[in-house]
């Protein structure tokens, strides 16, 4: 592992006492931020689903102000810290448990635990919002929105003002491919070409959410799964160290990633398209910040219902911010602090390509809309 991140615990700290001096009054960077994801990211929306993929019980939230809110980790997700480095005052609430339109316009966040670029992904465990779905669901906001501002290309010029953020492919691999057991598809596919269906299938979304409106859009890439408790317990060779195999697999997917935003920065007018890149956010030393349990989860988790998940009632470890992972899936809240803070202001230059949050949120897009 590279040592040349010292500084991101440095850049989190000054970024947050930067954030406190603010006046609580200020005006967010955006009017509004959608979030499109995964577990990473849900806060709510799988609460009355029919899945196991839920997260609304204790241990989680332990350290979150609201306690269990169906966030995936002990405090908050990513999509907590983006929107505090946007500006906005409060987390942006799940699709779920917006009623009003005026809900709406300030974004909403669509992610599922256990959901994917691809439907099938995670239904082993129930019910599941996918990225499709998540999308048919963005269009009704964009149906909601018209309505209310009195025609759809005023509801469109104002969704050209938002940020939203995509972070899909985890599930499927985790949920998917890497579950011979209840999907066909290491069977029916090598590596490269199931990258390859992943890949093709993202970029369809990835125009369907321009199409709606996006013009400023962060899209993650899958984590290092190679390298998550999970993996290395289930596919390892019981020495706890990354997965070299899977590691290279989903490499795959994030090597096409590349083109294609490149591809619509090229070919979508007004829009720019970036991608961050969770294995390079993953390089550096993280003890140098005091996580220095990087390889197993914080809490007990389950090794059958909901396995990998934490048990329900169990008390997890004291030290949480010496642990990266919370379960055997998702990471703790200093561990989605510093993934935020690199996506937000990049450290290394292969963090966000071709460019990070920050400094997408300052470029002057013409932000008219084209349909
Ligand atoms: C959050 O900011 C909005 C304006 O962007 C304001 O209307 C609202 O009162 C603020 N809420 C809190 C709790 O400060
Ligand atoms: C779940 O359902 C309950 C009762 O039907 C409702 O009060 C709550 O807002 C729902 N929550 C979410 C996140 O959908
Ligand atoms: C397990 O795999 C890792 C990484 O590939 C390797 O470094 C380690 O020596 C292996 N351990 C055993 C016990 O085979
Ligand atoms: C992501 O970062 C890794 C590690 O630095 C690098 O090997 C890879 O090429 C990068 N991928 C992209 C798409 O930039
Ligand atoms: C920063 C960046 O990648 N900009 C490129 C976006 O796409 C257009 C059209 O291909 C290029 O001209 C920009 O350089």
């Amino acid at each position: 592992m590279a040592s040349g991140v010292k500084v991101w615990f440095a850049i989190a700290t000054l970024l947050l006492m930067f954030l406190s001096l603010k006046p609580l009054v200020a005006e967010p960077q955006v009017p509004c931020y959608f979030i499109f994801g995964d577990s990473l990211v849900d806060n709510g929306n799988n609460n009355n689903l029919s899945t196991e993929a839920k997260a609304n019980y204790l241990p989680y939230g332990i350290d979150f102000p609201d306690g269990p809110t169906g966030r995936f980790s002990n405090g908050k997700n990513l999509a907590d810290y983006l929107a505090e480095f946007l500006g906005f005052n409060s987390s942006i609430p799940p699709y779920s448990a917006v009623t009003t339109t005026e809900g709406l316009l300030k974004g909403v966040n669509y992610a599922s635990g256990a959901g994917g670029i691809l439907d099938e992904s995670g239904t082993h465990m129930g019910e599941v919002i996918s990225m499709d779905q998540q999308l048919v669901n963005h269009g009704l906001t964009l149906a909601r929105i018209a309505l209310y501002m009195k025609g759809y290309r005023a509801a469109r010029y104002y969704l050209n003002k938002c940020f939203y953020s995509v972070g899909m492919g985890n599930n499927d691999y985790i949920n998917n491919y890497l579950m011979p057991q209840k999907y066909p598809s290491s069977r029916l596919y090598t590596p490269d070409q199931f990258a390859e269906l992943l890949a093709k299938k993202h970029y369809v979304q990835l125009k369907k959410l321009h199409a709606l409106g996006a013009r400023k859009v962060a899209v993650f890439g899958p984590g290092v799964l190679g390298c998550i408790p999970e993996e290395m317990e289930t596919h390892g060779n019981g020495s706890l160290s990354c997965v070299d195999s899977i590691n290279s697999a989903v490499q795959m997917f994030n090597d096409r990633m590349k083109p294609i935003i490149d591809d619509l920065n090229g070919s979508l007018k007004g829009a720019k398209f970036i991608l961050i890149n969770m294995t390079s956010l993953a390089l550096g030393d993280p003890s140098i910040i005091g996580i220095n349990n990087v390889n197993k989860a914080c809490c007990q988790v389950s090794k059958t219902k909901a396995k990998g998940q934490c048990e329900e009632g169990q008390v997890p470890c004291s030290n949480r911010n010496e642990y990266m992972f919370w379960d055997n899936f998702h990471l703790t809240e200093i561990g989605n602090l510093g993934t935020a803070t690199r996506s937000y202001t990049a450290t290394l230059p292969t963090d966000a390509y071709p460019m990070d949050i920050s400094s997408l949120l300052q470029l002057n897009l013409q932000a008219k809309s084209d349909i």
